[in-house]
């Protein structure tokens, strides 16, 4: 095997924002692009030279041609063996799953997450350390120090490499196993959960449910899972075939995004149980008949009943949330004597706090919840989680959510994104709010007496990094708070991301609409910022 030594220049914009590298397709196919990426990879992660990698993604536009790319530079770059998931898709909770069950060396994943798909959308590539999660920064700084700097990668000449026959071959001196992406991933949820309890459920037809994979990864998964091992009925699986371009849709699981199986939830003849997942399989929405249960609450609601589920029967050491979740799961922490960490955007910051065993359950407003089960969150899980939790409990999902208010109090919660705005007058309005923090505490908005004002800046309290500039925080001595933040994970502009909360502990007022509820929040949260003279913007693009 000949080894290629190709001459490349540095680009200077490859440093990875919330979740890898994300841009457009077509910056991915200008030449030398990815490769000089994926060769800042193998310089910075040394352990993969004679060991294994693994390889997948969430099947969009372009997939498969990065993973001929990468395997042909990995053969290059002497790793010992690559797993590739079989057609060259992996769910990203799979490949951690993966990447963890062999003791491999870490993983590459390729996926722009919930951004659309197609030769005009989004592509990314990230990579995931042996413990199965995304790369803290002190690797991802690494890697983008990296491509500043690069001049030559390493390839070999070959021709197509088969992705789709499952076995093992070799490529020069590494070995290729091509896997079936769902097994091992399969095999962990039943090691969770308690498949013949759901199985029973599914057959009595006491429940009725639709799963959305919005034509992305978790259509497989979910039919082998859902229909094939829990009998739920044949057609329970929605936009189940994986497409490069997501059938043109936005695979983001959310009420705007995913309408199609939130209009399925709602109404007289609405399901029981109605779920959605992202492009790679990370991000869950939940829904009941008649309700959406919000990120924030579905993360408290687990924790509360974790003791339900036979993979956390022992109990919870500890659970975490990213700053802008909302504060639901903290009183369940504090009920419960466990503790809880607030860590900035970004599943990343999790991994330390799992991997010492602080935390059991984690999640994010951003339609992420998981566990110590990966390194990652995991839609699927989610969904699993739930419908255990109803078979067990054996009562609708708004009774649930409700007798889970009462008992906690509701943390009301809406988020608005203003997408693709100028990247000046973001940056401006954030440093706006900014120099307006030392004299807000003490002083009333509308009535609402700020608590305390700050820039979030977390220490991790296991390496002792600092990860500051992490949001703005603004919260109300009634519980209440407006977080700013700009979006890591944009491809075009700057996106705003506004989130509103308020705490309400009285029963009586707790069914409320959350748009009424969350109005005077929304109004000072505007003011504040100057949003509409600052962006242009009288409305948000998205409300979730
Ligand atoms: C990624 C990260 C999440 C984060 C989300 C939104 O999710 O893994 O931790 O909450 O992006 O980030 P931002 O607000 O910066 O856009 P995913 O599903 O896109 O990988």
């Amino acid at each position: 095997m000949k080894i290629i030594t190709v001459t490349t220049q540095a680009f200077s914009d490859q440093r990875p924002g919330t979740s890898g590298l994300r841009k457009k397709v077509k910056q991915f196919q200008a030449p030398h692009y990815l490769e000089n990426f994926v060769q800042s990879i193998f310089d910075t992660q040394t352990e993969l030279k004679g060991g294994t990698l693994v390889l997948g993604g969430d099947g969009r536009y372009y997939n498969r041609q990065a993973i001929q790319v990468i395997l042909r530079m990995a053969a290059a770059n002497g790793v010992a063996r690559v797993m590739v998931g079989q057609g060259g898709l992996l769910s990203t909770p799979a490949a951690s799953c993966i990447i963890r069950k062999y003791k491999t060396n870490g993983g590459i994943i390729l996926s722009a997450s919930h951004n659309p798909g197609g030769p005009d959308a989004d592509f990314g590539i990230k990579f995931n350390t042996p413990n199965g999660g995304p790369a803290a920064e002190n690797v991802t700084e690494a890697i983008f120090a990296c491509t500043r700097k690069i001049s030559e990668y390493q390839t070999i000449a070959c021709g197509e490499i088969d992705l789709d026959t499952i076995g093992a071959r070799p490529l020069g001196e590494t070995r290729v196993d091509i896997i079936d992406p769902v097994a091992d991933y399969a095999a962990l949820m039943e090691h969770l959960f308690d498949f013949r309890r759901i199985k029973q459920m599914f057959d009595s037809g006491l429940l009725r449910m639709r799963f959305d994979a919005m034509h992305a990864i978790t259509g497989p998964y979910a039919k082998h899972i859902l229909e094939d091992t829990l009998g739920a009925e044949p057609g329970t699986v929605i936009n189940g075939d994986p497409k490069e371009d997501f059938g043109g849709g936005h695979p983001d699981p959310n009420l705007v995004h995913a309408h199609e199986v939130v209009a399925l939830s709602m109404g007289h003849n609405a399901v029981d149980f109605a779920a959605a997942s992202d492009g790679d399989g990370d991000r869950s929405m939940i829904l009941g008949r008649n309700i959406f249960v919000t990120p924030s609450d579905s993360l408290a609601v687990m924790a509360a009943n974790a003791h339900h589920i036979k993979g956390y029967a022992n109990g919870i050491s500890g659970v975490a949330r990213s700053m802008p979740t909302s504060q639901a799961v903290d009183r369940v922490a504090a009920a419960l004597g466990v503790d809880c960490y607030e860590t900035p955007t970004g599943w990343k910051f999790f991994g330390n706090l799992l991997d010492a065993k602080r935390i059991t359950l984690c999640g994010e407003e951003s339609f992420g919840t998981g566990s110590d089960h990966v390194r990652e969150k995991d839609g699927l899980w989610a969904v699993l989680f739930w419908l255990n939790l109803l078979a067990v409990r054996k009562q609708p999902v708004a009774k649930i959510v409700q007798q889970h208010w009462q008992r906690f109090g509701r943390n009301f919660y809406t988020r608005y994104d203003y997408e693709g705005i100028d990247t000046g007058a973001a940056n401006d309005l954030m440093t706006h709010l900014q120099m307006q923090l030392a004299g807000l505490p003490g002083t009333t908005l509308d009535g609402y007496k700020v608590d305390y004002a700050d820039n979030f800046a977390y220490t991790d309290p296991v390496d002792g990094s600092i990860s500051e500039n992490q949001g703005i925080r603004i919260g109300f001595t009634d519980g209440s708070r407006i977080v700013y933040r700009l979006s890591g994970t944009g491809t075009k502009g700057a996106t705003l991301r506004v989130y509103l909360e308020a705490f309400e502990p009285d029963p009586k007022k707790q069914r409320r609409e959350t748009a009424t509820v969350m109005q005077p929040l929304v109004e000072i949260a505007t003011a504040l910022a100057e949003i509409v003279s600052r962006t242009g913007r009288k409305e948000p693009t998205v409300i979730t």
